[in-house]
C-alpha cells in the first residue's frame, strides 16, 4: 500500500506551499493598529534615514516619487495567523534610499508617526526585499493601512511593516522595537514560525 500525501510530490498544491506553518489564508485585509490612525498629509510627509554617526538624509513626498517606482505582488503574513496571497503594492525599494546613504551599520530601527517602532537587520531592507509602499491594489494606500506610506517587508511577519513610516535609525547594536520589547520574536520569520521570544 502506498499513500501519497498532498504536497509530498513536488508542488502540486502551490497555495498550501505558500502558507507558512500555523497560518490560514484570508481574502479580507484586517486592520491591526496599536493606537489611533495618524493623518499624515503628503505635503508635509518626509522620510529620513539617520546613520550611526548622526548624519541624516531626508526625502520629501515629491523626491520619493521621483525615485524609481516598483510594482510588487507578494504574500503577507500576520502573526495573528492570517495570510493574504498576491497583495499588489507600488512603491520605492529601500535600496534606492539606502544607496544614497553611507553607513556601516548592521541594524535599523523603523520609526512611525504615532511612536510605533520596529527593528530589523539592515540586510533585510536591502536587495529588493523591502519597500516604502504608497499604493495598494492600484489605489493610494488608505490611512488605516498606513497611508500615505508604510514600510513593506513581506518576508517577515507583518508587524515589521511599519505603517505611517517616517524614518530609519541605523545602528551598530540591535535595539528591540515596540512589539519586540514586549515579547514578540526579535526577527519574525514566518517560515520558521518565529512569533515570540524563544521560538
Ligand atoms: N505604525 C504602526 N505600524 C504597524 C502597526 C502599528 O500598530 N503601528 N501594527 C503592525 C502590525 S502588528 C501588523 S499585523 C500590521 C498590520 O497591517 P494592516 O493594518 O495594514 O493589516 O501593521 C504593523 N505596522
Ligand atoms: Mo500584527
Amino acid at each position: 500500500m502506498t499513500s501519497f500525501s498532498p504536497g509530498f510530490h513536488g508542488r502540486a498544491h502551490p497555495l498550501t506551499d505558500r502558507l507558512p506553518p500555523g497560518q490560514y489564508p484570508t481574502e479580507s485585509f484586517p486592520v491591526l493598529s496599536t493606537g489611533p490612525t495618524p493623518q499624515v498629509p503628503t505635503e508635509t510627509w518626509s522620510f529620513t534615514i539617520t546613520t550611526e554617526s548622526g548624519d541624516s538624509r531626508s526625502w520629501t513626498w515629491g523626491q520619493m516619487m521621483d525615485l524609481p517606482q516598483q510594482e510588487t505582488v507578494t504574500d503577507i503574513h500576520c502573526v495573528t495567523r492570517w495570510s493574504k496571497f498576491d497583495t499588489r503594492w507600488r512603491g520605492v525599494s529601500l535600496d534606492a534610499f539606502l544607496e544614497e546613504v553611507e553607513t556601516s551599520a548592521e541594524y535599523a530601527v523603523v520609526h512611525s508617526h504615532g511612536g510605533y517602532t520596529t527593528n530589523l537587520p539592515l540586510e533585510d531592507l536591502l536587495d529588493n526585499k523591502a519597500w516604502i509602499a504608497h499604493t495598494y491594489d492600484g489605489y493610494p494606500l488608505s490611512p488605516e493601512h498606513g497611508g500615505p506610506a508604510r514600510l513593506l517587508v513581506p518576508h517577515l511577519y507583518l508587524w515589521k511593516s511599519a505603517k505611517w513610516v517616517h524614518g530609519l535609525q541605523l545602528t551598530h547594536d540591535d535595539e528591540p522595537g515596540f512589539w519586540e520589547s514586549v515579547g514578540y520574536h526579535n526577527y519574525g520569520d514566518p517560515w520558521r514560525e518565529q512569533r515570540n521570544w524563544g521560538d
